[in-house]
């Protein structure tokens, strides 16, 4: 396929000592030439760095360091220039103008990774997942990416999606000649091939909750009465003054959010408004927003307050709670108890209960210990390369999932041919889409526009 020159920044905008501008195309290597004195060394060596100026006619714009890699192998299979220059924002927006000056055009968002995936490199799994590389917040988040850019994902997609064209072939031989003296495959053959691929697939579904967990983080929802402590033990297990906190109920009114790592796997803690009935408009739009989070969480944190007894509002929150994962804290047990531990016992007695003092700083460990036991009894240590975590990826083996189950349904009941084959190929459909074998123009762009530039 014949690309046009595409070039972007690659290194974070703002002042570093070095920035790289990256260029990729049919005329990557006349461009820079044109622009490009070395000094002595031959600049025509593959991946080999040279030293040299960048010139706009007569003006030296700066000293720098370029690299021609030649296609195929470069990462987009096209000819690919990178140019190390100094890393203000002067020098690096005045090379790249002369670059598009020159002929070149502004790359869009994910636009060298989309070649890579165009240029057939690599599988728009394995595209996906250099975007997960860059953005991944623990080093287990990157050991799983890491193994979906090597291609373990696509390997055993493909291996299903083969077995399903087999499939179809020899299902649709039966439909195209009944009347031939060709041995049909039959309805017992076709069930048998089915529930093969159809294990395979669950298989793979039951690793992407904990898949999407790893790559997004766990979920975890601060909840409680106004002023019971929520942005205290926030800020505590953060170890940060990140929530504002007040002896005034309703001091939180939006919710906010902040990763912590526990285990190498990402915790988003979230603290929100205390729930209550309100008249306040702010704070209402607080508590609505506290509702949506808590219904969103993996985990619940539902914090009390010991020196008070059980409100309706906590017998409310309480009934909510049972049917959520969670770990209830009874906090200020340093003030005088007045709470009844049996009233919450009675409720909640499958929960974690915890007391603490966030004020003087005692059960804060014990908190996180009970994460971190929530995260393992979930049976979070598992196999990277097991994993599937994208949510579009789970979409589509979902959806394919319920086309083998129907057609399943269609064997059992020994209905025509036809009626198997319409599944059958729509799972195929299913899985192609997530190795993009097949693949529409709207869909690439929505995946590669949520890349960042020069990737
Ligand atoms: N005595 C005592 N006071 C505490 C403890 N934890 C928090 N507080 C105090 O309780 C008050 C409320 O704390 P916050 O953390 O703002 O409570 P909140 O639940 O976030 O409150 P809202 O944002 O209004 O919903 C503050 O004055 C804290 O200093 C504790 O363990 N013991
Ligand atoms: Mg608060």
């Amino acid at each position: 396929m014949y690309f046009d020159t595409i070039v972007a920044i690659s290194t974070p905008i703002g002042e570093g000592a070095i920035g790289i501008i990256r260029m990729s195309g049919a005329e990557a290597f006349e461009i820079i030439e044109s622009i490009f004195k070395p000094f002595g060394k031959d600049p025509n060596e593959d991946k080999k760095m040279v030293y040299g100026w960048i010139m706009d006619g007569e003006e030296i714009l700066d000293e720098v360091l370029i690299v021609k890699m030649f296609g195929p192998r470069t990462y987009t299979k096209e000819n690919v220039v990178e140019i190390n220059c100094h890393g203000g924002l002067v020098p690096i927006r005045a090379i790249l103008s002369l670059l598009l000056k020159k002929g070149a055009r502004m790359a869009e968002r994910g636009e060298f990774t989309k070649r890579a995936f165009l240029n057939g490199r690599i599988d728009l799994a394995q595209a996906e997942s250099v975007m997960d590389l860059i953005g991944s917040k623990t080093k287990r988040g990157y050991d799983m990416a890491m193994n979906q850019l090597e291609g373990h994902l696509s390997k055993r997609v493909r291996t299903m999606r083969d077995a399903m064209m087999n499939l179809m072939a020899q299902v649709e031989v039966g439909i195209d000649y009944p009347e031939e003296d060709i041995e049909d495959i039959t309805y017992s053959e076709i069930l048998e091939s089915l529930s093969t691929v159809q294990h395979q697939v669950a298989t793979l579904l039951k690793s992407a909750n904990n898949g999407k967990i790893i790559r997004e983080g766990l979920k975890t929802v601060i909840i409680g009465k106004p002023n019971v402590g929520k942005s205290s033990l926030m800020n505590a297990l953060l170890k940060d003054s990140r929530a504002i906190v007040t002896d005034v109920p309703g001091t939180t009114r939006d919710v906010i959010e902040e990763y912590m790592n526990i285990g190498g796997i990402p915790i988003r803690l979230v603290d929100t408004a205390g729930i209550r009935v309100t008249d306040d408009v702010v704070e209402k739009i607080g508590v609505e927003r506290s509702k949506i989070s808590f219904n969103e969480a993996d985990l619940v944190i539902f914090v009390l307050n010991a020196s008070e007894p059980l409100s309706d509002e906590d017998l409310d929150l309480m009934e909510h709670v049972k049917n959520k994962h969670a770990i209830v804290i009874i906090n200020k047990t340093d003030l005088e108890i007045k709470i009844d531990e049996n009233e919450i016992n009675r409720h909640l007695n499958d929960k974690r209960i915890i007391k603490t003092s966030v004020e003087k700083e005692i059960g804060i460990d014990l908190v996180e210990n009970a994460i971190s036991t929530m995260l393992l009894d979930d049976d979070l240590e598992i196999n990277p390369s097991e994993i599937v975590s994208n949510t579009r990826h789970i979409n589509h083996l979902e959806l394919a999932h319920k086309n083998i189950t129907d057609a399943m349904n269609a064997t059992s009941n020994h209905l025509p041919y036809d009626f198997i084959e319409v599944d059958v190929k729509e799972a195929i459909l299913n899985l192609g889409h997530i190795t993009g074998e097949s693949v529409e123009e709207d869909l690439l762009n929505n995946i590669f526009g949520n890349f960042c530039l020069g990737k």
